[in-house]
């Protein structure tokens, strides 16, 4: 029989009120155990909690009845006092009445076991309640509500039409060409692998906005990054002195720009250096703006000639920030300013030390990230795994197209397993350690 399990859903500490949730099939019976007689199913009820003779607390009782409730089985919600005591007393009698701590995750995963809910709106689940900022609630409640799911059910149904068509072909042996009667499916196929293209174009966008837009600070030493990034955080997150070469590892610090997760990194200034702390410094300040969606390239004023070159790892649509405006030369720096924006940067003027310089800066990022991460679909991956079963569907997909007209059988084949790395999202057929992974990153309780 499943094990009845418990858990504290609840922030633990003290609070005004904490809730215990128990799920499965003894929940009822455990409930009456501490309650008495047991309220009516989704009746909020006050109860007070007895075990072994003793009163726990004068608590708010909720009782569901499987298939309606959260986990699809019988569960009970107790809503007691928050002391760390009463809850300790609480769970203490649950376990001695024969319920088991849940393990994280273990209510949403029986959920999911049950069919309330598909893999994707679970995660969707854990990404609410890890949600910090707007973009991120709006874009998990959609996942919970199953706007990731909807997509690839649709495509995935496009798939199964395309099959159907390719396997009347195989299976009509009256037929002298089946290769033509698999035609039929090609324009189906096509329109889905353009929309697969265009969703694997813009695959990173609900990923960014989960993990966070990542914009990286880098430029010759002293260029002022550092002041740049503590200016932006409102703190003195890294270390500003006038010695060249003050930072060295890639400082990175979470901010919030116009609802938008942004993870803002402060590098080693790049310069050739024979010091291995700071060439280390810099290696990784390369990596890191490599990899980043956006790059400051910031650049000091005052030696303007900082800019004559720029770092390997600028490219068309980074922004070049010329600093230290209030001791800069401003012919100079108009010059400058146009040479890079004729070659694709977007150029900004800035004095870091000042209060202004950083706050323009946050104004202009602030409407970058949102530019760059809003969309009108919902994105087709919030999470690496989607974009990996995403791009394998793709591959399928190509493959098939490209066998039709030559082996239906082939192609049939291919369909069928662009399907599977679809309907992986959805988590239907996934192995157990792609589920277990998923759901140990959730919370106890959850
Ligand atoms: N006048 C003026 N000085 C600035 C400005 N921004 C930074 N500085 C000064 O420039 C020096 C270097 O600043 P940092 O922010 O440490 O420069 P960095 O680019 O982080 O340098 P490294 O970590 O060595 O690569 C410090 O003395 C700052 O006070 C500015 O806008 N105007
Ligand atoms: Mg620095």
């Amino acid at each position: 029989m499943t094990d009845t399990i418990f858990a504290l859903a609840t922030a633990a500490g003290r609070s005004a009120v904490a809730v215990v949730r128990v799920s499965g099939p003894r929940s009822s019976e455990i409930a009456a155990a501490l309650c008495g007689r047991l309220p009516s199913p989704r009746l909020a009820s006050v109860r007070t909690l007895k075990h072994n003779g003793v009163a726990l607390d004068a608590a708010l009782l909720l009782r569901f009845e499987k298939p309606a409730s959260y986990t699809g089985e019988d569960s009970v919600e107790f809503h007691v006092h928050g002391g760390r005591a009463v809850v300790e007393a609480l769970l203490a009698a649950l376990s001695e009445l024969g319920a088991r701590l849940a393990e994280a995750g273990e209510f949403t995963r029986r959920a999911f076991e049950n069919g309330k809910l598909d893999l994707a709106q679970a995660e969707g689940v854990a990404d609410l309640i890890d949600a910090e900022t707007e973009a991120q609630r709006r874009q998990a409640l959609g996942q919970v509500g199953g706007a990731l799911s909807q997509r690839y059910d649709r495509w995935r149904d496009l798939l199964v039409q395309a099959l159907a068509m390719l396997e009347a072909a195989v299976d009509f042996p009256d037929e002298d060409l089946p290769e033509e009667v698999a035609e039929r499916a090609r324009p189906g196929l096509r329109q889905l692998s353009a929309e697969l293209n265009a969703a694997l174009a813009d695959v990173s966008r609900g990923r960014r906005v989960r993990d966070g837009f990542r914009i990286a600070l880098i430029g010759a030493p002293n260029a002022g990054k550092s002041t740049l990034l503590n200016g932006l955080a409102e703190r003195d997150a890294a270390i500003v002195t006038d010695v060249a070469g003050t930072t060295r590892d890639v400082i990175e610090v979470p901010l919030v720009l116009g609802g938008y997760k942004v993870l803002v990194a402060d590098t080693a200034g790049i310069r050739e250096t024979a010091d291995v702390i700071e060439a280390e410094g810099v290696r990784r300040a390369k990596a890191w703006a490599e990899a980043a969606d956006l790059r400051l390239w910031v650049v000091d004023g005052f030696h303007v000639k900082q800019a004559d070159a720029r770092p390997e790892s600028i490219r068309v649509g980074d922004w070049l920030i010329l600093n230290k405006t209030d001791i800069a030369d401003a012919d100079a720096l108009a010059h400058v300013a146009e040479r890079w924006a004729r070659e694709g940067l977007t150029v900004l003027h800035a004095a870091g030390t000042s209060s202004e310089g950083p706050e323009a800066l946050r104004a202009a990022l602030a409407s970058h990230v949102a530019d760059a991460l809003s969309g009108a679909e919902f994105p087709a991956a919030t999470r690496l795994r989607h974009a990996e079963r995403l791009s394998e569907a793709r591959s399928y997909l190509e493959r098939a197209l490209s066998d039709v007209g030559l082996e239906v059988e082939l192609a049939a084949e291919d369909v069928r397993l662009a399907a599977r790395a679809l309907e992986r999202i959805s988590g239907r057929i996934d192995p157990e350690d792609v589920l277990g992974r998923v759901f140990s990153t959730f919370c106890i309780g959850k």
